[in-house]
């Protein structure tokens, strides 16, 4: 097993043991029904949770601060803002008049559900409110681990941004088969890449047919109306 997050059922030797097979099995368990209970909790709240995953510096806080302009007034949202450390990402988030509250993981690279369920109570303490319209979790970025964790949610996004290039789906195809949405981010930087939006929309459909896709720049803002109608309506 990963001594950093306990993702994969792999022992120290390369090989794997029942034990280890065995603790990974039940720590998966007890976070899928920690998981459920966030799900029915984040429900009584009102809220669509949307759990965001991507390599790191996909874009994805710079999309939350450009979702917040474009949602509000007419939606309310919080953010639980995850990463290894620093408490950065909350502040930005902050700083557009949006209650969000981080967890810092300490050295594991992915989230998992009873942590995110500590963010809910302090995110709902935060804003002093107990109902809010959209709950996003950011996770830590990568494009690995997170995917293994079922947090609550209730749609799970997957970003890759024009820099990273566009054969990350038959790569990462894990995350790729668990998601709703994939965000091709960065668009305003595809005339300096080399980037195939057409290999990407490929190869991210042969992973997972029922993904659906959207390409978009919080920068530019293109794309950017498309995004906030898919998340209207998941309201309607
Ligand atoms: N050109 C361009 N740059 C962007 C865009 N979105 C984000 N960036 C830049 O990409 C860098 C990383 O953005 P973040 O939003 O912090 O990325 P992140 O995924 O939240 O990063 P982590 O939380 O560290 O995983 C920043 O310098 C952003 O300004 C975009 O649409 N176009
Ligand atoms: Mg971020």
């Amino acid at each position: 097993m990963c001594d950093t997050c306990g993702c994969h059922a792999l022992g120290k030797e390369g090989g794997s043991s029942g034990f280890t097979v065995d603790v990974h099995r039940s720590l998966l368990e007890a976070n899928r029904k920690q998981a459920e209970g966030n799900r029915l909790h984040l429900e009584r709240l009102g809220a669509t949770a949307l759990n965001l995953i991507s390599s790191p510096g996909s874009g994805k806080t710079t999309l939350l601060e450009h979702t917040a302009d474009a949602l509000m007034p007419g939606f309310s949202m919080g953010v639980i803002e995850g990463d290894i450390e620093t408490e950065r990402d909350a502040e930005r988030i902050r700083k557009k008049g949006i209650p969000a509250v981080q967890l810092t993981t300490g050295g594991a690279c992915h989230l998992d559900a009873p942590l995110v369920h500590q963010g809910i109570h302090r995110l709902v303490e935060h804003a002093g409110r107990d109902n809010f319209d959209f709950v996003f979790i950011e996770n830590v970025g990568n494009l690995v681990c997170p995917s293994t964790f079922d947090l609550g949610e209730h749609r799970r996004i997957v970003l890759v941004s024009v820099p990273e290039g566009s054969d990350k789906p038959a790569k990462y195809p894990a995350t790729f088969e668990r998601a709703d949405l994939f965000l091709i981010t960065k668009t305003d930087l595809l005339p300096y890449f080399d980037f195939s939006l057409a290999e990407a929309r490929k190869e991210a459909l042969e992973v997972n047919p029922d993904l659906e896709i959207i390409e978009l720049s919080a920068v530019s803002g293109q794309g950017m109306a498309d995004w906030i109608a898919w998340l209207r309506n998941l309201r309607n």
